[in-house]
């Protein structure tokens, strides 16, 4: 008797090992490990500081003075404070704008804060900027303009080795680099050493961009390089603040280059895609880049605010929100005060997730399997997933809340490791004893802020109605923004 029960007890335990539900495949195009890093920042800052900021230009013509930068009061770490208090993750600084006016004290550059009366010519910019984000826990990326209208070989070859030497000393010298920003603006006229003189190039070979990049990777391989074309992270296609409705983190074809794309497919993405390239919206906090005193009555309201947080990151891509230093050197107090405001209802959106201690059931579990189980969107980890069996492509998820609760916002976010699998979904509430529809959308991606009307309820519903592959959802949460007028 007893061989023979070990005989069926092993039997048993290798057919339940054999069973063991394996995860889904990946479906299509899936980020690095970089690129997932990089959707967890969500919302960061740009500052755009330098002689335009006292020239009150948007564009300098490279022919300024370096004595034209000269902050009165500069001050780091009320920058990165007021950044900080506004939830942003990351500063990116426009270490070199088209004017070619470098914030440090490059080896290789005569155009510099070196060069500038502003404190004896010993001031860094840049490092007092990275200096005060490490010290408040923010990411640090820089900018560093391709074009550059002051330089004397802009348009020739010997250019290029003066921007590679400047690129090395900003990823060598200044601690980990969280994004580098290729921006594709370039060509046209400028100083340019005096020539004063229209200079045309080829965009899409001058920079050899191939070996420039290279470059970033070897020296900060973390970094995240955005421009039009990626590698890593493309231009959304506006400066408005809006990523396209829906957003694909996919793009497919290499026929773009830094200044070279079609605005629409950097909006929307392209579905399947076989480059994973995720959108990050920029857009400045005035309507100019730059700080002019003349745009203090535009400085864009906490509802202005929550409109382009629910346009980017509600839509999967990330925020990239520009602050503009005054001539101080510091983000002037009305922009502190519309920040501040936004943050605070921020959190009394997000503070609260009221489908905290719901209960989760399924039409279809993967395998039955308690890995792939529904409750797994309630546990607050990106890193485990509600699933589905392979061939099951459209499944309902139901939440049972212990009580009634009011939203207006539901959050869902997809397992990034194994691609962007949905292409439709549908939100319904149990209200007077029937399912109703509340709300609709197509990618999810890292993130869907779906809002909805005020919906009170004790059960929601999600439907997958179409996907390409077995969803793998992360996350569902049920948040209640306030009304306008509340503070
Ligand atoms: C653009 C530039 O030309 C603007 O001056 C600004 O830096 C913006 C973020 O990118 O292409
Ligand atoms: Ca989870």
């Amino acid at each position: 008797m007893r061989p023979s029960l070990l005989l069926v007890g092993s039997l048993l335990l290798s057919a339940t090992v054999s069973q063991a539900t394996e995860p889904p495949r990946p479906y299509g195009a899936t980020p690095t490990e970089r690129q997932l890093r990089w959707h967890g920042l969500e919302t960061y800052g740009f500052v755009h500081f330098t002689v335009n900021t006292f020239t009150d230009r948007e564009w300098g013509y490279g022919d300024e003075s370096p004595d034209t930068f000269n902050p009165t009061d500069f001050d780091a770490d009320q920058i990165v404070q007021t950044a900080k208090r506004a939830g942003l993750r990351g500063l990116i600084l426009t270490a070199k704008h088209h004017d070619g006016f470098c914030l440090w004290p490059s080896e290789h550059a005569t155009h510099s804060v070196k060069q500038s009366k502003w404190r004896g010519g010993e001031g860094d910019v840049v490092r007092e900027i990275s200096d005060a984000c490490r010290r408040h826990g923010l990411e640090f990326g820089v900018y560093l303009s391709p074009w550059d209208r002051n330089h004397p070989d802009y348009g020739r070859p010997e250019y290029l080795t003066y921007y590679r030497n400047q690129l090395r000393e900003l990823l060598t010298g200044y601690g980990p680099i969280f994004e580098v920003w290729f921006d594709g603006a370039n060509g046209g006229d400028g100083y340019y050493g005096g020539a004063r003189e229209r200079r045309s190039i080829d965009n899409r070979t001058y920079y050899d961009w191939e070996n420039t990049q290279s470059i970033v990777r070897e020296l900060q391989p973390d970094a995240c390089m955005f421009s039009d074309a990626g590698p890593d992270i493309r231009w959304v296609g506006n400066e408005r603040g809006a990523a396209g409705d829906p957003c694909w983190h996919t793009v497919s074809g290499d026929g773009v280059w830094p200044g070279h794309a079609d605005t629409k497919v950097l909006n929307q993405g392209e579905r399947g895609g076989e480059h994973w390239r995720p959108a990050e919206v920029d857009v400045s906090i005035r309507p100019g880049w730059f700080y002019h005193a003349s745009e203090d009555d535009r400085v864009k309201r906490p509802a202005d605010l929550m409109k382009i947080y629910f346009e980017s990151v509600g839509r999967g891509a990330n925020l990239l929100l520009n602050l503009c230093p005054d001539r101080r050197g510091q983000i002037p107090e009305r922009d502190v005060q519309s920040l501040a405001a936004w943050k605070n209802r921020l959190d009394q959106t997000f503070a609260t997730d009221l489908a905290h201690g719901a209960r989760a059931t399924t039409s279809n579990t993967r395998g039955d399997d308690p890995r792939f189980a529904p409750g797994n969107v309630l546990d607050a980890s990106r890193n485990t997933y509600w699933s589905t069996d392979d061939p099951v492509t459209s499944a309902e998820l139901v939440l049972e809340l212990a009580a009634p609760v009011t939203f207006n916002v539901v959050r869902v976010r997809e397992h990034l490791p194994l691609g962007q699998r949905v292409d439709a979904l549908e939100v319904d509430a149990w209200v007077d004893g029937a399912w109703q529809t509340v709300g609709r959308a197509t990618s999810i991606g890292a993130q869907l802020l779906l809002q909805t009307p005020d919906t009170t309820t004790s059960r929601v519903r999600i439907r997958i109605t179409d996907a390409a592959a077995c969803p793998a959802i992360s996350e569902v949460g049920l948040f209640r923004m306030p009304d306008e007028a509340a503070p």
